[in-house]
């Protein structure tokens, strides 16, 4: 661990009206004291009114500075903190002036990583920080302040109970056929696999993390003019896709984020398909393709009062078990070509205006939610289903939330070894490979708090960090 001081401005980059300069290391204090020379006696955690000035001792500005001793600081070292005002210039020369009195630019993440290496934190704190940092909705802030402690709950049972099975399996192999152990073989297969299922229910909880942190991205695809752009505009509550009767309108992709409730969700339109497209439809329909294969969710727009032909079929096909709803457009003029007389139907979107048994039994518009984007029918539906689709829990939702990617590879790898004891205990392998099993599980376990990270892993996590944080 490096002892120097480091420095950087903890607010973002602008013109605001405040921005803060931190200190953080060994000679923190001194370092300010030099760029705040004067002014009243400095008392841990009381701000105090000073004058910064430059290395020629003119001012600089007026600052309102705190020093938090270490090692009950965030960092744990000597941290103070420079409240300035914020004009860029005024904050890149007062951070100049730290630095010519011996601090060093602070890395990406650092100040958290050194909180980290003091023990102020664990790893999965501070990945909490950083996704409370970077969630886009009030209800993914609210995840992330709460997910190290629940996190930490979770692992605290987790390793009391790798750490019996494995006590129980060691004493099994110290006294072979002498029955030490104080556990029945079924006991532990059971222990085993409720492990590898509440690890496998927890790394599948990242999903409702990255959506609820990361927001989500909701793409539209589907045969030219079946009203993706239409049903995009109303989506996001405001004419931003051109809409014509005229096939192939869409080439470009059309970006838009909005909020869905609590959701902070990004719809995509994309360019209709077509079997005879032309060749910049075509660029249109890759460049789609490119940006569709990371969203979180599909819907397939079909225009409900056409029938359904190959086009559609392969549509259908391609996206295979992707998750996606099925939205059929024009229920209004089915309604109307029916000589359905009960007005515009607005807000009663589940009620399809085609029975099931007049449409073939492979026809995608059996399961799908009507709209019309004339009258708007069937819209709020369809954003409760789309809500639904992206964070509706499992029916046994999982203890914690996890924040980060890291996090569910390592819960994932805690299952596999646990499945893997399970699998030795059960077959020939025997109590030795399944201790050797559940040693990694606890390792992989140590390596999500941290307590047994390695500098690659820190290096990896904190590179992703914002600077000053
Ligand atoms: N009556 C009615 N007309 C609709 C509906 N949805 C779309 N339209 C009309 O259908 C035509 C095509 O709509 P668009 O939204 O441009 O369709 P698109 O799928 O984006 O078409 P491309 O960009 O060409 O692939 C336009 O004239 C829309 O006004 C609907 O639900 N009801
Ligand atoms: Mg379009």
């Amino acid at each position: 661990m490096s002892l120097d001081t480091i420095v950087a401005t903890a607010t973002p980059w602008g013109r605001g009206a405040l921005a803060v300069v931190r200190l953080s290391g060994p000679d923190a204090r001194e370092i300010a004291r030099s760029v705040c020379p004067g002014g009243p006696r400095w008392i841990p955690r009381r701000a105090s009114l000073r004058r910064a000035v430059q290395a020629d001792g003119t001012l600089l500005d007026e600052v309102v500075a705190t020093w938090m001793p270490g090692p009950r600081s965030y960092t744990g070292f000597d941290v103070v903190e420079l409240s300035c005002h914020g004009n860029p210039v005024v904050v890149e020369a007062l951070v100049a002036a730290c630095i010519a009195r011996g601090a060093r630019p602070a890395r990406p993440g650092e100040f958290t990583r050194q909180a980290v290496e003091n023990g102020r934190l664990d790893l999965v704190a501070a990945e909490s920080v950083d996704a409370l940092i970077r969630a886009r909705s009030l209800a993914g802030a609210r995840l992330a302040a709460e997910a190290a402690g629940r996190i930490e709950a979770v692992t605290t049972r987790l390793r009391e109970r790798l750490l019996d099975l494995a006590a129980e399996l060691e004493a099994r192999l110290d006294h072979p056929g002498e029955d030490l152990g104080t556990w029945s073989d079924e006991a532990v297969v059971a222990a085993l696999d409720g492990i590898a299922e509440e690890c496998r229910g927890l790394a599948a909880s990242w999903h409702e993390g990255r959506v609820r942190i990361e927001g989500a991205r909701v793409g539209l695809i589907g045969p030219v003019n079946a009203g993706k752009s239409s049903l995009f505009n109303g989506l996001v509550g405001q004419e931003r896709a051109l809409v014509s009767d005229e096939p192939g309108t869409t080439r470009d992709v059309v970006e838009r984020a909005v909020m869905l409730d609590d959701l902070a969700v990004t719809f995509l339109d994309s360019a209709g398909e077509r079997p005879a497209a032309t060749a910049l439809e075509r660029a249109g329909q890759a460049l789609a393709a490119d940006l569709l294969a990371d969203v979180e969710l599909v819907l397939l727009v079909l225009a409900g009062h056409r029938p359904v032909g190959a086009l559609e079929r392969g549509l259908v096909d391609r996206l295979g078990s992707r998750p996606h709803i099925v939205v059929a457009t024009h229920a209004d003029v089915v309604r109307e070509s029916a000589g359905d007389g009960t007005g515009d139907g607005a807000g009663d979107g589940a009620v399809a205006p085609i029975p099931d048994d007049e449409m073939p039994e492979d026809d995608p518009r059996r399961r799908a939610l009507w709209v019309s984007n004339t009258t708007g029918e069937g819209i709020d539906a369809l954003r409760a289903a789309i809500r639904a689709a992206l964070v509706d829990r499992p029916a046994a939702a999982p203890a914690a939330v996890l924040v980060s990617h890291r996090q569910q590879g390592l819960m994932r790898s805690i299952a596999d070894c646990c499945e893997e004891a399970r699998t030795a205990l059960t077959g020939l392998a025997g109590p030795a490979v399944a201790a050797e099993a559940l040693t990694r599980a606890l390792a992989a376990l140590a390596e999500l708090t941290g307590e047994d990270a390695r500098e690659a892993v820190l290096d990896r996590m904190f590179a992703r960090f914002c600077i000053g944080k």
